[in-house]
């Protein structure tokens, strides 16, 4: 028997060199197997592997492990999203040039992921920055393109006058260019789209499809899409009071049952409208400016006090003529969605009903709650946007919200003015086309070039890829490709003559959104799939990662899944059959006297008579121990997985992040639980190797009987294995490792009885380590390698089958039967399955219940229902 304590240090490197020169991971498309695809986000190649990336990995790696070992043809391959703004930054702030640094950091990256044993098929690596990559995604822009699926667009957009480049909206703070510091403007540019929009429905309506993603998820997209049914009203401006040229406002509303409740108008600082009565009201023009300034970020609007200027034109209410409206330029109502105009109803809307307390314009509610009395009921500060009947609404009077929506767009589509009638419905969608152009270097450069004489001219299919240059200069603010002095200056494909080419790059999310599909067939170099094995690979099976890309990366993967359909290069629409969404690790913080953060490596945490305290290794001042939140470098409340794995090894690291807590939440990282999960694979070691010398005794076939040990042993062993079988198809990880413990109790308990165990006992406990060693196999992959190795068995566990479940040892040997005195319930009773009925009768004659309802009365009769009852007549 082993004295000795396993060496992680020395196995797992040990065992990861031998996966690699085996290429067991690899997977091939032309096996016959059913196929299984688990993908978990790529990364971006920032520098190093964060702990949360180790969570994300690792719970994938269980998955791709455990449907391996259940026989099907596992594709779990990993690349780098490497295209995007940190690579520049470094090459302004460390002069290192774009390329070299991100491709050093995926060295520096792949070395930490090896180093954590996933079972990965690196044969498919590729980065998003590899020409050979882009280069298929330049070809399906061209393709998007020619089928009307890329359009180009004037946008609005962020522009930083000082640092001379686009911002996104999250670049934008209050108003300013995060680095920068300068006051955005607001510039309308040439922005290449991609019709997203077309797709909404479809978007919508297959999400309820989706049945293996978190509700959340989906609903965050339902969200984000934003169906909305509603009226388009044109509503009469009066003459009197409108600038020339401008006779009617277009809204639209959700909500045409609360007319009766306007009590202003409301337009956009973008809407003509609007431009139109500044021309002549400066103190409009300046407040315009400044809502400009403020930006367009959905969350700035949300946030933002709710303000308005009186333009002083009027609107005429379409159901009186003598009612009018003051037309009201506001900052909440922005320019891309509906009209860019609203009427404003504040009894039944909280912005409104804001505004409207802002500027003492009152309030008429007009939907009355049931069981309220419309006398009495009066808004002040939250409006009411439940259900009710109408009021104060003249001929919609006592309907209820929904037949008042129908009246009034009955009424308005009937009710012509000019040649149109003043209402009509429609569907908004609050979803916007796509905006993919950058004016950043390290990107995908899209590959158009612009004539002066033939315009925009698709650079042709055998000119692919378009690459960036190398030679690039930061020294200047602005797009690095901007600057250069020859890259943009071409020969017109069409004309010959001189031209340009485009210099904006693709979003980054471009690149993630077909990444999964490349995976299908990286090699081909003709074009981005082979659509055979593309439509046989896809779709992912199991995608993992976090739920911050819930909403855009997922829902231009779907889009781009449907366009790469449209235009011939795949064959499906969804990309992802199932969905999870890992929680974060999380971990408490330390703060000195002085405020400023330590991290966890420079504090000794002990428990003591006064709960938890910290101090400094160095010096031993005391730190405060504070709130549990998210690692960040800010926080300094971060560890660094290449000081786990050296200090404990991966399989540590790996299974303490899978038990903790359920894989869709927070878990809380504690140096004490890892040490927790550290003994425990030490536990496992030693009861593997203790299990092995009884193995060694144990009879080679296997008996013809058992006995009650070796029966109670092998019933925990299948027992575990059923559980965790179908723990791990649904991801409850943590679930599967409370059994696993579990079952470990009982190995051990039956390891340390005394004596030599009967040739059947021997036997089961062999059983029993083996299904042990290949439970845990998923989660703690090196150990499970040397303890397969201890037990004898041959070849790799990595390469073995998952062991067959003994249905039979699953069924409970006992059953619980209802006791009944004379057809009246009186408790029940526990008896062997095999048990005939006079046992079963003496057991429940024997019931103190059954003697007590009895009441001395003597037995006339027991019936019993097999399985169910046994009622007792007296
Ligand atoms: C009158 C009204 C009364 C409204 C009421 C709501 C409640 P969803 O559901 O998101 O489509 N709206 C329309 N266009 C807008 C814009 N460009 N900027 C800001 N708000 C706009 O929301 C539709 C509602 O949002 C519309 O219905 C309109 O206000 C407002 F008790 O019209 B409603
Ligand atoms: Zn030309």
């Amino acid at each position: 028997m082993t004295s000795e304590r396993y060496n992680a240090r020395d196995s797992e490197p040990r065992w990861q060199r031998q996966w690699d020169e085996e290429a067991i991971f690899a997977s091939k498309n032309d096996d016959s197997r059913p196929k299984y695809y688990v993908l978990e986000m790529f990364p971006y190649p920032s520098g190093r592997i964060h702990i949360g990336h180790v969570r994300n990995y690792t719970l994938g790696d269980v998955l791709a492990r455990f449907m391996r070992a259940k026989g099907f043809n596992v594709l779990h391959p990993m690349g780098w999203d490497a295209f995007g703004l940190p690579a520049e930054n470094a090459a302004i702030e460390r002069k290192v040039a774009p390329k070299a640094w991100t491709y050093d950091n995926i060295a520096t990256m792949k070395k930490q992921l090896r180093s954590i044993g996933l079972s990965l098929d690196w044969s498919r690596e590729f980065a998003t920055c590899d020409p050979a990559y882009y280069k298929h995604q330049q070809k399906m822009f061209l393709d998007f393109l020619r089928a009307g699926l890329a359009e180009r667009e004037k946008r609005k957009i962020n522009w930083d006058p000082v640092d001379m480049t686009v911002l996104a909206n999250e670049q934008v703070i209050d108003g300013r260019g995060w680095r920068s510091g300068a006051v955005v403007e607001q510039r309308e540019m040439n922005q290449w789209v991609f019709k997203i929009t077309k797709y909404s429905q479809e978007l919508l309506d297959a999400l309820d499809s989706l049945d293996r993603w978190p509700d959340k998820v989906r609903l965050m997209q339902r969200n984000w899409i934003g169906r909305s049914e509603g009226l388009l009203i044109r509503f009469l401006l009066d003459s009197a009071t409108t600038p020339a040229g401008e006779s009617e406002l277009k809204i639209f509303t959700t909500r045409p049952d609360t007319l009766f409740g306007a009590k202003f108008m409301a337009i956009s600082a973008d809407h003509p409208l609007a431009q139109a009565a500044a021309a002549k009201n400066p103190q409009l023009a300046e407040f315009i400016a400044e809502v400009k300034r403020i930006g367009t970020a959905q969350e700035i609007i949300d946030t933002a006090e709710k303000q308005g200027f009186d333009t002083g034109i009027k609107a005429i209410h379409p159901f009186d003529p003598n009612w009018k409206l003051p037309v009201y330029v506001a900052n909440f109502v922005l320019m891309e969605y509906g009209t860019g105009a609203i009427f404003g109803c504040p009894a039944h809307d909280q912005r409104d009903l804001d505004f409207v307390n802002k500027y003492n314009l009152g309030n008429t509610p007009v939907v009355c709650p049931e069981g309220q009395d419309p006398k009495s009921f009066v808004i002040s500060d939250t409006a009411y946007d439940g259900d009710g009947r109408m009021i104060n609404s003249r001929f919609l009077d006592g309907m209820t919200i929904e037949q008042a929506k129908e009246e009034v767009a009955k009424r308005l589509e009937s009710e012509v003015r000019g040649n149109a009638p003043i209402g009509e419905r429609q569907v908004n969608f609050r979803l916007r086309d796509w905006g993919i152009s950058r004016q950043r270097y390290w990107g995908c450069p899209i590959p158009v070039i612009h004539c002066p004489k033939c315009d925009v001219v698709p650079v042709p299919d055998d000119q692919l890829p378009v690459t960036l240059p190398e030679d690039v200069t930061f020294d200047k603010p602005g797009n690095a490709l901007d600057h250069h002095p020859t890259w943009k200056h071409v020969t017109c494909p069409k004309c010959g003559g001189k031209a340009q080419r485009e210099t904006d790059t693709m979003d980054t999310f471009v690149d993630s959104s077909w990444y999964f599909a490349r995976f299908t067939d990286p090699w081909n170099e003709r074009s981005p799939t082979t659509p055979d094995v593309a439509d046989r690979m896809m779709p992912v099976d199991q995608y993992i990662g976090g739920v911050e890309h819930a909403i855009l990366h997922l829902l231009y993967s779907r889009f781009f899944t449907r366009a790469m359909k449209a235009t011939g290069h795949i064959s499906m629409d969804e990309p992802f059959a199932g969905m999870f969404t890992q929680g974060m690790v999380v971990h408490e913080t330390y703060q000195k006297a002085d405020g400023t953060y330590v991290t966890p490596a420079e504090v000794k945490v002990e428990t003591g008579g006064n709960g938890r305290r910290a101090t400094l290794l160095d010096g031993g001042e005391e730190v405060t121990i504070g709130a549990i939140e998210k690692m960040s470098k800010s926080k300094k409340n971060t560890v660094d997985p290449d000081d786990i794995i050296a200090t404990y090894g991966a399989d540590v690291a790996r299974w303490f992040m899978l038990s903790d807590s359920p894989p869709d939440r927070d878990v809380i990282w504690s140096d004490e639980r890892v040490q927790g999960a550290s003994r425990f694979v030490q536990r496992l070691w030693r009861l593997v190797n203790e299990s092995a010398e009884i193995a060694k005794i144990a009879p080679a076939a296997r008996p013809a009987s058992f006995g009650a040990d070796a029966l109670g042993l092998r019933k925990a062993a299948h027992g575990a294995l059923d559980k965790v079988s179908s723990g791990i198809e649904r991801l409850h990880f943590n679930v599967c490792l409370a059994h696993i413990r579990e079952f470990t109790n009982v190995l051990a308990e039956v390891l340390g009885r005394e004596g030599k165990p009967a040739p059947d006992l021997a036997w089961a406990v062999r059983e029993a380590a083996i299904i042990l060693v290949q439970l845990f196999a998923p989660m703690m992959p090196h150990l499970a390698e040397e303890c397969w190795q201890v037990l004898g068995q041959s070849g790799l566990i990595s390469e073995a089958s998952w062991p067959q479940i003994e249905r039979d040892l699953l069924v409970e040997d006992t059953v619980t039967l209802v006791v009944q005195v004379n057809g009246k319930k009186r408790g029940d009773v526990t008896v062997p399955r095999v048990a005939q009925n006079p046992e079963i009768e003496a057991a429940v004659l024997a019931l103190d219940a059954v003697k007590l309802a009895l009441g001395g009365k003597t037995v006339r009769k027991v019936i019993v229902v097999p399985m169910r009852i046994v009622n007792v007549v007296g």
